[in-house]
């Protein structure tokens, strides 16, 4: 454990409205530096360089395959220089690192203090060049233009989703975590894990009911997140580890689309995938993306997945159109990523937020309006790109289910429905599935 310390980075969020910015600035400031805690970057691959098929992200059309979450996108050597505060101070674990690492703490937990109680292996980096480059090339160049939101969860993004999160019209959020407070101990006591993976974990806000209850059955937990935002998964660790004294974490810094068959292995796993994520894939991209999770898991692993359900389209509209405009800066923040990584110049404030419902399609769809027409060099691309006035630009769909079309969604990907449960508002539901028959 050698490897060099790194330091959680700082950036400042550019929000249209004052309240946003403000809270935001007080946040950052809050997260602000680790502490005492330093992270050990166990390993390193910068990038990866193929564009993964079926994100979370992807936008939707009919002539797309399904998704194929464990993509040959594995094979994809990083092609750019580790960065000298992050680089790699054993080569044979930046060769293989995830194989060689044992839970429970074995070479990690070695002197009972919180750095020896994490481990960061970063197998991505969220905004350097290539999935960025590839995945905006492909995006605005389609009919209608689209992005991937996998890139809004740059530092700024991380934070601003956390305050989404804490807006009065946002009811996911805590509607997930009341949820979880109340079944944590039933969902532990049956899938017994020794291991809680999540996938896309960001503040791990509401991990912490599974934590405890982890922690009442066997005393000790070790949690493996898993966020292509780095700075998302180092705050939420280190605050993690200064509250429970009980707890190992082996962070992973990975593309859930891309890494899972890299995430660490152990005897019994329950794999979270919360916050209603699940429905930002296209239902073809969902579906392969379960089958990717189905095929990495083995007999003793269960599978937690947050699903927002179908409601009233009048909330649905406000969650996502809330009052403060935090989910517009969210939105319009995914220029500012393009801008700062990829050379461009786009007129952040020429872009209107937009969030709609479309009941036949049972999904938010969040996009960005040009307000008058536009012309954008992206120079990583070495191309400009046209926006009429009134075009838009599809950022993020958030699908919305039912009991009934989650189950289909699990059997289409080989997977069982073992337990659904919902509060009496039926606003959001958790879904506990296995591979057995
Ligand atoms: N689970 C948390 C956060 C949800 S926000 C909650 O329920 O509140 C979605 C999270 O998924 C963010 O932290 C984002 O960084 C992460 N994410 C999005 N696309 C990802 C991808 N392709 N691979 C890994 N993490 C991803
Ligand atoms: C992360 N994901 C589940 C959120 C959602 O509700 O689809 C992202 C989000 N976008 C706008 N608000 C929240």
């Amino acid at each position: 454990m050698g490897a060099p310390k790194r330091r959680v980075r700082r950036q400042r969020v550019v929000a249209r409205t004052r309240p946003v910015e403000a809270e935001y600035e007080a946040r950052a400031g809050a997260v602000g530096e680790p502490e005492a805690v330093e992270f050990e970057s166990v390993s390193e691959s910068a990038t990866d360089s193929e564009p993964e098929s079926g994100s979370a992200t992807e936008p939707e059309s009919e002539s797309e395959s399904a998704t194929d979450s464990d993509s040959d996108s594995e094979s994809a050597t990083a092609t750019e220089p580790v960065s000298e505060s992050e680089s790699v101070s054993d080569p044979e674990a930046a060769a293989d690192p995830l194989e060689r690492v044992a839970l429970h703490g074995a070479g990690v937990v070695e002197h009972g203090e919180r750095a020896d109680r994490l481990q960061v292996t970063v197998l991505v980096r969220p905004d350097s060049g290539s999935t960025l480059a590839a995945d905006v090339g492909r995006g605005l160049r389609e009919v209608p233009k689209t992005l991937e939101p996998k890139h809004f969860y740059d530092d700024v993004g991380s934070t601003l989703f956390d305050m989404i999160c804490d807006t009065p019209e946002y009811y996911v959020t805590r509607t997930e975590e009341a949820l979880l407070e109340e079944i944590a101990d039933e969902v532990i006591g049956e899938t017994s894990p020794t291991a809680l993976v999540e996938l896309g974990s960001g503040a791990a806000r509401k991990t912490r009911a599974l934590l405890e209850a982890m922690q009442r059955h066997h005393g000790r937990a070790t949690y493996v997140p898993v966020d292509i935002s780095e700075q998302a998964l180092e705050s939420s660790a280190a605050a993690l580890l200064e509250d429970y004294d009980w707890l190992d974490i082996h962070g992973v810094v990975a593309d859930f689309t891309q890494h899972l068959h890299r995430v660490p292995g152990a005897e019994r796993r329950l794999i979270a995938f919360l916050g209603g994520t699940l429905g930002n894939f296209d239902r073809q991209g969902a579906r392969g993306f379960l089958q990717g999770i189905r095929d990495a898991m083995t007999e003793g692993d269960s599978l937690l997945v947050g699903m927002d359900q179908v409601k009233q389209p009048a909330i649905l509209h406000a969650a996502y159109n809330d009052a403060a405009g935090v989910t517009a800066a969210f939105n319009r923040n995914l220029l500012q990523v393009i801008n700062r990584e990829l050379s461009a110049d786009f007129d952040v404030d020429a872009f209107e937020h937009v969030a709609l419902y479309r009941p036949e399609l049972q999904r938010i769809e969040m996009l960005l309006e040009a307000r008058s027409a536009q012309s954008v060099t992206i120079e990583a691309l070495g191309r400009q790109f046209d926006f009429g006035a009134g075009e838009r630009v599809r950022t993020e769909i958030s699908s919305k289910f039912t009991r009934e079309s989650a189950e289909a969604l699990f059997a289409a990907a080989g997977l069982t429905l073992r337990r659904w449960y919902t509060p009496e508002n039926g606003y959001f539901a958790l879904a506990l599935a296995g591979i057995d028959g």
